[in-house]
């Protein structure tokens, strides 16, 4: 057996480098259960993971009817077999013994065990009741970017053209709906312009509050790799935090929260003022360059540094690397995705990609990525505030087109008004007009900003709400119905990663007790609703994951995310394929707008656009006299500060976010031992500087008190900048871990308690990064450190103040060079 590594002290593994233009090694990560010998593996079954967006593919392995373990699949393009820790270790949370078996209903104020038939009865007859009293807006759903696309499209068939209700959407408005947005302001449509194979080409890589080394760990290891083979890139880390980017960074910019557009307004500046531009690719490709060339006329490095607070000399250095490159890849998250000007920020870079031509081909990439592992289908099948198959709900023929692919009329199909997102949901749910919202792989309890809130929506007596779920999360426990769902490893179904490669997941064991597949769960209600089409027959006509993946195929038929060439055949035994995968592309396509802009036109465009600044809808007379050949549109923003700066009162900014060992409220991660123990409770960090200001250490129990509420956590003192503080959001008030917790009442530990209710006006994303907060001691520590990792951003700024984390043997996995013959290369797509 070869060496085992332990992957808590070691996230990222051995390194294999390698040279720009070449193909990264594949190496086969796996992870057995202690125990269990390779031998005993009684079948692989293909998969890829859903505890991130980048569609890590693996194999579960399953013996005596359970899962034993998992290994990297070597054939797929997207991680050539490796594996990080949460893919690793976090499937054993399946078999945890507090899965939810059974359906549970409330009855004199306590959630109690039922069967299936009570359960859906209940939540059917609510559903007539209120759409015959009330009408199809009295009902909502509030959905995820963790379930398989043929869920979604069902979810968006049924609500939409089913109940006719416009309230859908997905948690993916707190997650990658600012990718969406800046994309459609951008190119006039959603869909990931880039590859990650652009990683092998770049010469510069420009990362924008996104700390991928934690939260796509895999294609941090890829970029490792390459800093250690030959004609390395050299990276741009924009980033308030002390990251594993940002140790690796050519240049690092630490601005101040919320300032990007400022920071980003000043790179075009000296793009444009240095003539580092590419005429043709305008002229060609583009319209606005004149208008975005005045913005930033005055946005000058100094200007910049000023309100970011970082030198001049650094943005003036970040510049000249961006700027004379000749194969640039940059990559935006939620750094800039979750504050006030999120779209107007990510959509200044686009605009350094287009006036530099960088697009289109090996290493000239955009990624805006995505968070969640299949937030791109519920994008793509309108399970989010979009039409499916990124139609527009403006135009009129769009929406005769869905209705035909659906057998409705169109005025079945909401489309008076832009689908409702998620903090208007739950507005409504709030005054009172939503009376029913079914939540659906997402618990909103730890997730929504300003939790006191929420809490207090969701146990209105006024509102039925309906939690589908595997475990009893914080949100579940004020549910009225809890339905039991199955998961990864229990169902089949596709899943879509942020570069728009599609896997399929098959199912490999027996979901718990009665638990369902998510699928089956909304089929079973579509036919307790007797939904129909205009001709009286069933609204939908597929019944299980396969005939759900071929329905949703017709929909996306000629569609910018076209799935017609694939099947589930196709997706067996191979690497996973990018859309579009059409009769004239069948192994897929690798960039998109490789020979010019494609889906801005007017006639094609999923949206006719918004004003950066307010947020209001431009209408189809607007678009098509600034863009009428449907070319990228360079859209120009000014900076403005953040809505909540710091003051007496609040004097940080507070600022939230992840831990390469959890996955967001932890329903899993906290449910695998090495997960759990290698980051087993919140904490907050504060810099140096700040710590010595104040008197406070590692270790010290603090109160961090926002405008809204507080949270208690013990202190970090790292290398994060002055005047921020930064507390993981992956922590709620129960403890999954012993079930047991600190409880509702007392204070909690929840990033999201001390956050406010707040969004980008654009595309809607609440502003989880750019809070204000006060701090004070509660207790000051004994001497042990905070629980923060080591490993990582959260990395003690004084070596030797906390012991190293690490998993021991318990975290042992095997990395196997193998020799990868197999693969599709690059040239064949
Ligand atoms: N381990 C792990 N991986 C995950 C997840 C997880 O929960 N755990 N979740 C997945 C999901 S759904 C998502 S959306 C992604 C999120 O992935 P990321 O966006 O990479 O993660 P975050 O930690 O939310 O935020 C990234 C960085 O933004 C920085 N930041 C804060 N304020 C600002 C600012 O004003 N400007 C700039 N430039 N940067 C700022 C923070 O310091 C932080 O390091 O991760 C995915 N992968
Ligand atoms: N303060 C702060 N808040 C944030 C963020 C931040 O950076 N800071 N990030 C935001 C972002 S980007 C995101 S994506 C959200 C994530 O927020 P959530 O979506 O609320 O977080 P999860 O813990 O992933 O919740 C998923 C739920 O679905 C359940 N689940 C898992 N698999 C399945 C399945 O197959 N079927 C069903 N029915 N249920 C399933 C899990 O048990 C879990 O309860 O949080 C957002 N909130
Ligand atoms: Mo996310």
């Amino acid at each position: 057996m070869e060496d085992a590594t332990d992957r808590i002290a070691q996230p990222w593994g051995d390194r294999t480098p390698y040279g720009r233009q070449e193909t990264w090694p594949a190496r086969v990560d796996t992870f057995l259960k202690a125990g269990v010998e390779p031998g005993a593996v009684e079948r692989w079954v293909q998969s890829a993971s859903i505890l991130h967006s980048d569609g890590d593919a693996m194999d579960i392995a399953v013996a005596d009817g359970r899962m034993v373990g998992v290994r990297g699949r070597d054939v797929d393009r997207v991680n050539r077999g490796r594996l990080g820790p949460k893919d690793l270790f976090g499937w054993q949370a399946n078999a945890s013994r507090d899965r939810l078996t059974r359906p549970l209903v409330r009855r004199d104020g306590r959630l109690v065990e039922t069967d299936w038939d009570t359960a859906m009865d209940l939540v059917a007859a609510r559903s007539r009741e209120l759409l015959e009293k009330r009408g199809p807006g009295s009902i909502g759903f509030y959905t995820s970017g963790q379930l398989f696309l043929e869920e979604y499209y069902t979810l968006a068939v049924l609500a939409r053209a089913g109940i006719g209700t416009n309230h859908l959407d997905g948690n993916t408005r707190l997650c990658t709906s600012t990718a969406a947005e800046a994309l459609k302001e951008t190119f006039g449509c959603d869909g990931q312009p880039g590859s990650y194979d652009d990683f092998d080409h770049a010469d510069v890589v420009a990362l924008f509050g996104h700390n991928i080394a934690e939260t796509q760990p895999v294609q941090w290891m890829r970029l490792l790799d390459r800093l250690e083979g030959a004609d390395p890139p050299r990276l741009l880390c924009v980033d308030p935090r002390p990251t594993q980017v940002a140790r690796h960074a050519a240049v690092h910019l630490a601005p101040r929260g919320g300032t990007n557009v400022a920071l980003l307004n000043a790179l075009l500046h000296e793009t444009i003022r240095h003539d580092r531009v590419d005429r043709d690719f305008i002229a060609a490709h583009t319209v606005g360059f004149e208008e975005l060339a005045e913005r930033v006329a005055d946005c000058t490095p100094k200007w910049a540094a000023d309100i970011c607070d970082v030198p001049t000399a650094r943005i003036e250095e970040a510049a000249e690397l961006v700027g004379t490159t000749d194969a640039l890849v940059s990559t935006v998250l939620q750094g800039v995705y979750q504050s006030h000007q999120a779209t107007a920020a990510a959509v200044q870079i686009n605009n350094l990609h287009l006036i530099r031509g960088m697009l289109g081909r090996p290493g000239a990439g955009l990624l805006q990525m995505n968070g969640q592992p299949t937030a791109q289908n519920t994008r793509e099948c309108g399970a989010n505030g979009d039409l499916p198959g990124f139609r527009n709900w403006q135009n009129d023929s769009h929406v005769a087109d869905l209705a035909k692919v659906w057998n409705v009329e169109p005025e079945k199909i909401p489309h008076y008004a832009p689908p409702t997102h998620a903090m208007q949901m739950y507005r409504y749910a709030e005054q009172g007009s939503i009376r029913m919202l079914w939540i659906s792989g997402t618990n909103p309890a730890v997730s929504l900003p300003e939790l006191s809130r929420i809490r207090s929506i969701l146990t209105q007596k006024r509102l039925f709400t309906v939690v589908q779920d595997l475990f009893l999360t914080e949100t579940a426990q004020l549910a009225d119905v809890v339905l039991p769902a199955a998961t990864w490893g229990e169902k089949t179904g596709a899943l879509t990663n942020a570069d728009r490669t599609v896997h399929l997941s098959e199912k490999a064991v027996e979901p718990p007790g009665e638990a369902r597949p998510d699928l089956d769960i909304f089929l079973d209600y579509a036919r307790r609703m007797d939904f129909r089409d205009k001709d009286g027959g069933p609204l939908i006509t597929w019944a299980d994951p396969e005939s759900a993946f071929e329905a949703w195929k017709r929909c996306s038929a000629g569609r910018p995310c076209d799935y017609t060439g694939l099947t589930y055949a196709k997706l067996r035994g191979t690497s996973g394929i990018q859309w579009p995968c059409v009769e004239s592309a069948p192994e897929g396509t690798a960039r998109l707008y490789a020979d010019g802009i494609s889906w801005a036109h007017p006639d094609l465009c999923e949206s006719y656009g918004k004003d950066l600044e307010t947020g209001a809808s431009q209408e189809v007379v607007e678009y098509r006299s600034l863009n009428p050949d449907g070319k990228a549109m360079l859209k120009a923003a000014a900076y403005r500060p953040a809505h909540d700066e710091p003051d007496e009162e609040y004097p940080f900014q507070l600022t939230t976010g992840r831990t390469v060992y959890h996955f967001h409220t932890r329903t899993k991660t906290g449910r695998a031992p090495q997960l759990r123990d290698a980051a087993p409770d919140v904490w907050v960090e504060i810099s140096t500087a700040d710590a010595d200001r104040l008197g406070l250490g590692e270790g010290d129990l603090v109160e961090v008190t926002g405008r809204r509420g507080a949270l208690r956590g013990r202190l970090r003192v790292t290398g994060i900048r002055p005047g921020l503080l930064f507390v993981p959001f992956h922590y709620g008030y129960w403890d999954t871990g012993n079930g047991t917790g600190p409880g509702p009442d007392t204070p909690g530990r929840a990033a999201n308690e001390a956050t406010v209710t707040d969004w980008d006006p654009v595309s809607k994303q609440p502003l989880f990064k750019t809070a204000t907060a006060s701090l004070t001691l509660v207790e000051r520590g004994d001497g042990r450190p905070s629980p923060a990792p080591t490993t990582a951003a959260s990395a003690p700024a004084t070596v030797g103040a906390a012991h190293p984390t690490a998993g021991g043997e318990a975290a042992h996995a095997t990395q196997s060079p193998t020799e990868f013959p197999h693969g599709r290369e690059e040239g064949a797509r």
